[in-house]
């Protein structure tokens, strides 16, 4: 039986978060890199785990199998109280828990539904308008966040005096469509923050790993 969790997978993708937690809370696991996408065996052994063959997906030791990216993410802090977060009882909490939840469930289905418009609607230009409304609520979602939490220079998303989960969280997917340049125009602090986040020598090489050397603009 492994005795690590096993991580499903992939270079840029949502899973990256759940790397970035695991490693600067200095806990073991095992990686299978498995872009859905592409058919491999990585892939086929996924889908066995998650029928909706997405990542990240968690196998734990005793087999349980995780997907979700935030519920993956409070099961690892629920083994480090402090970190990472805002504890229980903070003022703060209830606001990191809304925002936390915000991001894959307002923001992240735009990119089940973006990039596989073919999945939901026949005929390119009725794919075209989908993909062009996923990018519009995306954006429309990132101003939103913007208004409500204000982040203040050279600070974290929530004002706490380290990063949580939240802005590492931010960091990733404001690398995803339409991208920072486009989600600056609409949501400047976020973008500050999720520079912020890249700047940490904490998780040096990193996000370059995920995103690439050019990786910040557009
Ligand atoms: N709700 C899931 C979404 C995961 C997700 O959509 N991951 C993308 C990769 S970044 C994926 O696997 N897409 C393939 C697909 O949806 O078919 C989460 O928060 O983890």
């Amino acid at each position: 039986m492994p005795v690590k969790p096993v991580l499903y997978g992939a270079k840029g993708c949502g899973s990256a978060v759940v790397e970035a937690a695991f490693t600067l809370l200095g806990e073991g696991y095992g990686y299978v890199e498995a872009e859905p996408w592409t058919p491999s065996p990585a892939v086929d052994a996924l889908r066995a785990v998650n029928p909706l063959v997405q990542i990240p997906t968690l196998r734990l030791p005793d087999g349980t199998v995780m997907t979700e990216s935030v519920a993956i993410l409070l099961w690892l802090l629920e083994r480090h109280p402090g970190a990472l977060a805002p504890a229980p009882g903070d003022p703060l909490r209830p606001t990191f828990l809304r925002w936390l939840v915000y991001l894959p469930a307002a923001i992240y289905p735009m990119y089940t539904v973006g990039d596989f418009c073919d999945r939901w609607v026949p005929g390119a230009d009725a794919q075209a308008a989908l993909k062009q409304a996923t990018i519009d609520r995306t954006l429309a979602c990132w101003q939103a966040m913007e208004a409500a939490l204000k982040p203040q220079p050279g600070g974290w998303v929530l004002g706490t005096p380290d990063w949580t989960v939240l802005d590492l969280y931010i960091c990733m997917m404001t690398h995803w469509r339409p991208r920072r340049q486009a989600i600056a125009a609409v949501a400047p602090g976020i973008v500050t923050v999720a520079r912020k986040v890249e700047a940490d020598p904490r998780l040096a090489g990193f996000w370059q790993r995920h995103f690439g050397a050019g990786y910040d603009d557009p």
